[in-house]
């Protein structure tokens, strides 16, 4: 064996021991998610719930756009997966529209929200996803979130109306119903929708377990080449 060979493959043992030894430590990578829909539809309480578990009925109303950032850990495959997450807020009023596309820019994720008591906030929410659509990544995860369903007796759009409603998206195939107040189903929103996130942009080495970007032809722990194959988180 020549002296470089040599050191090539002592590399190589080397890196690996070094990977054994990094399995388990969680990594941490970092997703813009924005929030979008009219004024008072509850983007900011959905926020509030999600990152510091609380509920304010006085909410001060956001001007322009506002940031708040949460770590979760998903169970993956083969090892747990730390996420930072970007939760942009964004204020629903007409005022601000302008500042939506430039918001959009490097999303992986956006929540559109539209309030089940008033039903004109169903009317702009062809415009916020054709916006996004326009502006964020391709592979976007999008989730509409029927809001404040603890208003049962106030509430103007039934899951039904809902359904018809949205059924011109394709990849709309959940709405989910959200209570700010309560609590009910907002961790769950966001739950799936990092699972969709992680699917969409992360992929495990099948030489050795890693998990990694999706765009990438090799494994950048393991230098195994992708067959595209990946799976399931
Ligand atoms: N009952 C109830 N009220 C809510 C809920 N979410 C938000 N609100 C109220 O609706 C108002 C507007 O909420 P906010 O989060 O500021 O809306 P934003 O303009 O979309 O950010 C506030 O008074 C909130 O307390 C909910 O799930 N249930
Ligand atoms: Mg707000």
């Amino acid at each position: 064996m020549n002296k470089n060979l040599r050191q090539k493959s002592f590399n190589n043992i080397f890196l690996l021991i070094l990977h054994r030894f990094k399995k388990g430590v969680v990594k941490l990578l970092k997703y813009k998610i924005i929030i979008a829909g009219a004024k008072d539809v509850g983007k900011s309480s959905l926020i509030a719930r999600f990152c510091d578990n609380v509920f304010k009925e006085d909410m001060k109303a956001t001007i322009g756009v506002d940031f708040k950032r949460k770590n979760i850990t998903i169970q993956g495959a083969h090892s747990d997966i730390s996420l930072e997450l970007n939760i942009w807020d964004f204020a629903g009023e007409e005022k601000y529209r302008t500042l939506f596309p430039a918001y959009a820019h490097g999303a992986s994720a956006a929540f559109i929200l539209f309030d089940t008591t008033r039903r004109e906030t169903l009317k702009d929410i062809d415009n916020w996803v054709e916006i996004i659509d326009k502006n964020a990544y391709s592979n976007i995860v999008k989730q509409i979130i029927a809001t404040k369903i603890d208003l049962k007796g106030k509430r103007e759009v039934s899951k039904k109306d809902a359904e018809i409603f949205f059924k011109k998206y394709d990849w709309c195939t959940e709405i989910t119903s959200t209570s700010s107040k309560t609590g009910e189903n907002v961790e769950n929103a966001f739950i799936r929708v990092v699972k969709e996130i992680v699917k969409n942009n992360l992929q495990t080495c099948k030489s050795c377990d890693e998990i990694f970007n999706k765009k990438l032809k090799n494994c950048q722990y393991c230098g195994e080449k992708v067959d595209i194959e990946l799976s399931p988180l």
